[in-house]
């Protein structure tokens, strides 16, 4: 007993001091990459799960708390953490972000998702049906951030024996712009095993509606390493995910991050210059408009107009990028 109250005092003090060593003066916590030794998996309301980095528990998860002074943290942040008590932890200092993922709200407030991601794959469904506009809007948000975008789309066991032409029609006009489309089922495994390849060294968000399978898409990809390391972390986990926040699983070939179906992907305060080079066919068009701030609307000489007139522009994407625009603030 005395034994255990002095370690607890003695992790304390050490966390204290570390606490001290990396506070800068504003107060704020930074930490080089290579002295970070937890990486964020989900939250659990006030409380994280991190996957342990270094020493003999790595690949193991552990419960933490984060000092009040550090920023909000999302999986996928790289973060120093100290022991607290036995089982719990103290996260003291965060890594700078290669990037962070997130959308806006209603209120026109930032709401990242997850950081340091290297791709994000849009996920489309044969139900619920694939709007255009949506997958748009994720590739505003990814183009900026310079990480992969691939799309897939899920469900395929449910495409009757005719073609699905709607469907067909708006794969096509990705595919066409250079993006990679996989086309699965997580219900029956056809083609996972090339998306799988794709995703191989890649730490991958999965976005999309909810009900287009994410979830069973990951499942299907393969197992997780954390929660099979251990029974402590296992018997934690059971049962207590339900997508309401992003979640990082650590599969034998590369990382996945779930996340809750948003109905709304805001993109409220990203300035229009950025939104349309989200949309690379109409940005390079654009430049050659014979008005700088050509509306590409009626104005002569709008080489976005004479591109849909020689149909090598999608009609429905400028469609898409003016109700992102007019969404805007
Ligand atoms: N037929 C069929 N159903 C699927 C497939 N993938 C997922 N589902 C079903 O679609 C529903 C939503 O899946 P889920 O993974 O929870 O979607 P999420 O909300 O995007 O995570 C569930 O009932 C799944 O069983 C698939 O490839 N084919
Ligand atoms: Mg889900
Ligand atoms: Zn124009």
């Amino acid at each position: 007993m005395s034994n255990r109250k002095l370690s607890k005092k003695q992790l304390q003090r050490i966390a204290e001091n570390q606490q001290k060593e990396l506070s800068n003066v504003d107060g704020r916590v930074s930490v080089d990459i290579s002295n970070c030794n937890g990486r964020i998996i989900s939250h659990f309301g006030q409380q994280l799960d991190i996957e342990i980095l270094k020493g003999s528990a790595a690949g193991s998860i552990m419960r933490c708390h984060q000092r009040a002074n550090l920023p909000h943290l999302v999986t996928g942040d790289l973060v120093q953490w100290v022991a607290d008590t036995q089982d719990t932890g103290i996260i003291v200092a965060q890594s700078s972000r290669k990037n962070i993922f997130g959308r806006y709200d209603s209120n026109g407030k930032f709401k990242p998702i997850a950081a340091n991601l290297s791709c994000v794959l849009i996920v489309l469904a044969v139900v619920p049906e694939a709007f255009l506009n949506l997958i748009d809007r994720y590739l505003v948000a990814i183009e900026r951030l310079e990480i992969l975008p691939l799309l897939v789309l899920n469900k395929i066991d449910l495409i009757e024996n005719e073609k699905n032409s709607k469907l067909e029609g708006l794969l096509s006009i990705y595919r066409d712009l250079g993006y990679q489309v996989f086309e699965v089922s997580a219900k029956n495994s056809s083609g996972i095993h090339s998306l799988k390849e794709a995703l191989a060294n890649q730490t991958t968000i999965l976005v999309g509606q909810s009900g287009v399978g994410k979830s069973s898409l990951i499942n299907r990809l393969g197992l997780d390493k954390l929660t099979q390391t251990g029974e402590l972390s296992a018997s934690k986990y059971k049962g207590t995910h339900t997508t309401t926040t992003a979640r990082l699983y650590h599969m034998e070939k590369c990382d996945l991050i779930d996340s809750p179906g948003i109905r709304e992907f805001g993109l409220s305060h990203i300035k229009a210059q950025d939104v349309i080079q989200g949309f690379k066919e109409l940005n390079e068009l654009a430049l050659l408009c014979k008005f700088r701030d050509c509306g590409h609307d009626k104005e002569p000489g709008c080489e976005i107009q004479q591109g849909i007139s020689n149909g090598i522009i999608a009609p429905e994407r400028l469609d898409s990028y003016r109700r992102i625009i007019n969404s805007l603030y």
